[in-house]
């Protein structure tokens, strides 16, 4: 016999086209208050990128990972959540940091290279910056795991890269999220590239590519988990998708796992150089598709945007980032650091140069 044992589809959902107009069955009922904050938090979070940039390239930080073109991911799903729902980031997500009220010169702080940077504030409920890819899904997991058998109302929101998806820790973590039937909500940025390496394979690539994973969203299928594509550049899709499954979450309806299709605009680090590796041709076109402009249409056809609220926007992202630059500068941290924060317990020979060192 022969016969299909199961079969799958994965959902995409975009809500606003390319000049701003909405689906009108999909358009969320959002507060003009609402629809300004997710305005707002992209502009200050492509600021703040643009100022760390140039930090960088002055040498007054260290290696830095912009967030250009992602904005809408970052915020969208940010302000999906509840204060109380945990953030479990990576490396990229400045406006999760700044919305969940981290101090701009904490950042910077943690960017210049001091882990003083990351003691975030009591209630901030957002983990410190994940460098090691992929392991930010068992945290955002487990805490979730920990939420249900507390029976605490929250849920976790955890963002992970398109190369995550094909670390062991990833695959883990969706697992136990989905067999304990956790409130976790899982966000691939789908940004297509890790470092230089292309999320699609083409016919004759041998290695050196991401996945022949159609989607990157199906891996969820495997765990039974919920799964579901969006347009990474429009903020409203992102925003409801988010916001519903975390409902879903909270209502024990299990996990999701949402796939944002962006694009990284910039470098993978200032340390990367991506003329070596991209076609300038494709990049250009997705900066057509970035995600602040398409936004602005939409609040210029609700009759929300104007040159006033863009100079209001923007004093505002210019005075939380100056002042933070300035305090980001005037934080002098111990030498020392760089021996105390990555081990609880040195090794001998660590010991050895500590002691050195003082
Ligand atoms: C476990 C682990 N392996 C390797 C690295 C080196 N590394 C840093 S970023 C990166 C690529 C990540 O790509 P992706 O998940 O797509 O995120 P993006 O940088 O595109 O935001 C790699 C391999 C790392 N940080 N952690
Ligand atoms: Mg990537």
């Amino acid at each position: 016999m022969e016969k299909i044992a199961a079969k799958f589809n994965v959902q995409y959902i975009q809500i606003l086209g390319e000049k701003g107009e909405p689906d009108k069955k999909l358009e969320p009922k959002l507060s003009p208050q609402q629809l300004r904050d997710l305005y707002k938090w992209m502009v200050i979070e492509r600021m703040f990128d643009s100022t760390a940039l140039a930090l960088q390239r002055e040498g007054r930080i260290g290696t830095y990972a912009q967030s250009l073109g992602e904005e809408a991911v970052h915020v969208g799903a940010t302000l999906a959540a509840k204060p109380e729902d945990w953030i479990f980031p990576d490396y990229r997500e400045h406006a999760a940091f700044l919305i969940r009220g981290v101090p701009v010169a904490s950042l910077f702080t943690h960017w210049g290279g001091s882990e003083d940077g990351m003691k975030l504030p009591e209630n901030s409920n957002i983990f410190p910056v994940c460098i090691p890819v992929g392991t930010q899904t068992l945290h955002g997991a487990g805490t979730a795991i920990a939420f249900k058998l507390k029976k605490e109302k929250a849920a976790t929101v955890t963002f992970v890269g398109d190369a995550s998806t094909s670390t062991g820790d990833f695959h883990e973590g969706l697992n136990f999220a989905s067999t304990f039937q956790a409130p976790a909500v899982f966000v691939i940025r789908n940004n297509h590239w890790a470092i230089s390496t292309p999320r699609t394979c083409l016919e004759e690539d041998w290695g050196g590519c991401q996945t022949r994973s159609e989607t990157l969203a199906q891996k969820g299928i495997a765990y039974g988990m919920n799964c579901v594509q969006v347009d990474g550049n429009d903020i409203l899709a992102v925003y409801v998708t988010v916001k519903k499954a975390l409902d879903d979450a909270r209502a024990g309806k299990g996990p999701t796992l949402i796939e944002a299709i962006c694009y990284r605009l910039g470098p993978h680090t200032t340390a990367d150089d991506p003329t070596r590796y991209q076609d300038a041709t494709v990049v250009k076109k997705w900066f057509e598709k970035e995600p602040i402009k398409r936004f602005q249409l939409y609040l210029k056809r609700k009759k929300l945007w104007d040159d006033k609220f863009e100079k209001a926007v923007q004093a505002q992202g210019k005075r939380m980032i100056d002042a933070g630059v300035k305090l980001a500068e005037e934080h002098k941290p111990k030498p020392t650091d760089m021996f105390d924060y990555v081990y609880s317990e040195l090794t001998p020979n660590l010991e050895e140069q500590r002691k050195e060192f003082e």
